[in-house]
């Protein structure tokens, strides 16, 4: 529920409205304080690559519905910002996928976790792993909160979705052997360097895009469906995102005009 009225013609609604759904998932205990900081890194950059989704992003994608079209047992994390920002595409995912949502937070609280469940089940989840009361396994290496993880959902995944993370649980995965997948505005967080398949975009662009594509793509061949996955170089695409935010850049700097008609387009 947004508190302030944004009008429809507002040149950043999007970005607002968005602002403020942070905001009130943070007073419904869904998400951590820390998170409000996190989202605002992530508002500079969706600035930096002109807040929509590029070409490289939906490549990213792709390979990421792919992998999980493929895996043996794919799992969704979930945390408080993802939870807050797209709850209803984060079912759909699920459901279209198999993969199982797991809450699993790094500022743990109890009161987050309840409030974290009750989200989902509001938007339509039958069934989150990773919740206080079911029996929980730990990743080793691992010394956060985020160690704790479900035997039936990420302790026996092999391809793992971890949008908005920060980057040592991405590590220690990737040491235990699972497939990582992840969703960062940042192409340089560590998150981003580790995983297996970045997409660079804004969350509450990106999973209803995944959405699409899973509906799109589930009746691709297996085989063909391993060669999409196999063929994405996760390291060019994070080099050719940096290069568009340089580009956007240097084309800014050159002609400051085209930004003055892009804040009032
Ligand atoms: O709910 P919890 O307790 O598990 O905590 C969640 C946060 C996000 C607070 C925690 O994982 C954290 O501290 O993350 P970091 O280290 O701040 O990393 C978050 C990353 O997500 C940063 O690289 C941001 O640029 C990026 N990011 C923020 N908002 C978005 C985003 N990426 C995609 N879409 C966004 N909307």
């Amino acid at each position: 529920m947004t508190k302030i009225e944004i009008p429809p013609d507002h040149p950043r609604r999007v970005s607002l409205e968005t602002r403020e759904t942070i905001i009130d998932g943070h007073e419904r205990h869904i998400v951590a304080t820390a998170g409000l900081l996190a989202h605002g890194r992530g508002e500079a950059f969706d600035y930096l690559i002109g807040e929509r989704t590029s070409d490289l992003a939906r490549r990213a994608i792709r390979a990421a519905v792919a992998a999980m079209l493929t895996a043996r047992h794919p799992v969704i994390s979930v945390n408080g910002n993802v939870c807050s920002l797209v709850p209803h595409d984060l079912v759909d995912l699920s459901e279209l996928t198999g993969a199982p949502l797991e809450i699993n937070l790094f500022y743990y609280r109890k009161e987050r976790e309840d409030a974290i469940l009750a989200a989902l089940q509001e938007a339509g989840a039958s069934r989150v792993l990773g919740t206080h009361d079911r029996p929980s396994e730990t990743i080793p290496e691992l010394s956060s909160n985020r160690r704790k993880v479900d035997p039936d959902g990420i302790g026996s995944a092999d391809v793992v979705v971890v949008p908005l993370e920060d980057g040592d649980r991405t590590e220690a995965l990737k040491r235990v052997g699972k497939y990582v997948i992840t969703i960062d505005l940042n192409p340089m967080s560590r998150t981003a360097v580790f995983s297996d398949i970045t997409i660079v975009d804004n969350i509450v662009r990106a999973l209803p895009l995944m959405v699409k594509s899973v509906q799109e793509m589930r009746n691709i061949p297996a085989d063909e469906l391993v060669a999409i996955v196999k063929e994405f170089d996760n390291e060019e695409n994070l080099r050719e995102s940096l290069e568009l935010m340089m580009h956007r850049l240097k084309l800014l700097s050159e002609d400051l005009g085209t930004l003055r008609r892009k804040v009032v387009e």
